[in-house]
């Protein structure tokens, strides 16, 4: 079969009436970026972008320098696209307005420049993950207030994997397709289309270290599938944790699985690990486009109306029957169940 690069599966995507120009323009210019973080982050120790930058973000987390470089290479491409109206990041407080100097757009983007940097020293997978909102009509410059949308009206998502291959994930809400970077002619080519991610799994990915902290519900569900066959599951679950989720997401969307990362006390006056606007929304709406599941235990994810930029939420998606298992015993131990 002939291969198909990013660029003619968005013009594809336009003659058939699923994007618009300007938000197909938006996405080459986020991938080409993205390219340009898959080189740094090769370099490793070589290109000087591994350690600490000495500086801290808005979550009160300690940047590691390809944090800052992923976040100034996001910013700079998509400054001058001419697609968005402002973009916001995991690693600035508020939203970066685009310089006057250049041509605005109706689009919104949020992103996390690097999703794993506890990894990034130990080579270990790490990613990009982006979100695509329309600015509210007749808003020259967006405040956050005009980022905070359900991750319903999301007009596409997407990650980046930099691992062994580099490989971007993406969805207009028009299912969920995987693009692999061929190095020598530098671009993204499909390399699977319509991805379905099956219902049913016997592999979880949790943070086990925080297991005393959970709640009751995710002390029963998780000890049902280490009890395995024995077990009222009658099945053996096999666990994985990268501590990248990107990467973790990245399993599920290849061959299944499900990813936890629960409400416990000690993130609980926080909400959550994991922020919805460029982390939890992006990756519900590839799961469900894929045929899976996102939930925070109790609510789907993409019906949340956020409250903050940086707002945290619990994270349980995957494959969609072990979703629910895990969402129903919450809602029974809440009583909202029978
Ligand atoms: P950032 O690296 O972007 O802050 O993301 C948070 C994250 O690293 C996720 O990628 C991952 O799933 C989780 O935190 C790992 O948490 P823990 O350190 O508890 O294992």
């Amino acid at each position: 079969m002939k291969p198909v690069s990013l660029i003619q599966f968005l013009i594809e995507e336009r003659r058939a009436g699923r994007i618009n120009a300007e938000l197909s323009l938006l996405i080459e210019v986020v991938a080409r970026a993205c390219k340009r973080i898959a080189v740094a982050t090769n370099k490793g120790a070589l290109g000087g972008v591994l350690g600490e930058a000495g500086t801290g973000n808005i979550q009160g987390e300690a940047q590691k320098k390809l944090d800052v470089i992923s976040n100034e290479i996001l910013l700079e491409a998509n400054a001058w696209g001419g697609h968005l109206a402002a973009c916001a990041s995991e690693e600035m407080e508020d939203p970066q307005p685009i310089p006057d100097m250049y041509p605005k757009g109706n689009h919104l983007l949020m992103f996390d420049p690097l999703d794993g940097s506890s990894n990034i020293d130990v080579n270990i997978s790490v990613g990009t993950i982006f979100s695509v909102l329309r600015c509210p009509d007749g808003i020259g410059e967006p405040k956050a207030e005009h980022f905070l949308q359900p991750g319903t009206t999301q007009l596409a998502a997407g990650y980046v994997v930099y691992g062994p291959a580099t490989v971007l994930v993406l969805t207009f809400g028009h299912g969920t397709h995987e693009f692999t970077l061929d190095r020598e002619v530098g671009s993204f080519i499909l390399s699977r289309r319509d991805i379905r991610i099956p219902e049913e799994t016997g592999e979880f990915a949790i943070n086990m270290s925080n297991q005393r902290h959970w709640e009751a519900p995710m002390q029963r569900y998780i000890g049902e599938l280490l009890a395995g066959k024995e077990g009222p599951r009658g099945k053996d679950f096999n666990m994985r944790w990268v501590a990248s989720m990107v990467a973790d997401v990245h399993r599920i969307v290849t061959r299944g699985g499900v990813f936890y990362y629960p409400l416990d006390a000690k993130i609980k006056s926080q909400g959550g690990k994991l922020r919805i606007m460029y982390e939890a929304n992006p990756m519900a709406f590839i799961i469900e486009q894929a045929g899976g599941a996102a939930t925070t235990g109790r609510e789907r994810i993409l019906e949340l109306q956020p409250t903050g930029l940086h707002q945290r939420v619990p994270v349980f998606l995957g494959s969609k029957k072990e979703v629910e298992v895990a969402t129903h015993y919450h809602l029974e131990a809440d009583g909202a169940q029978g």
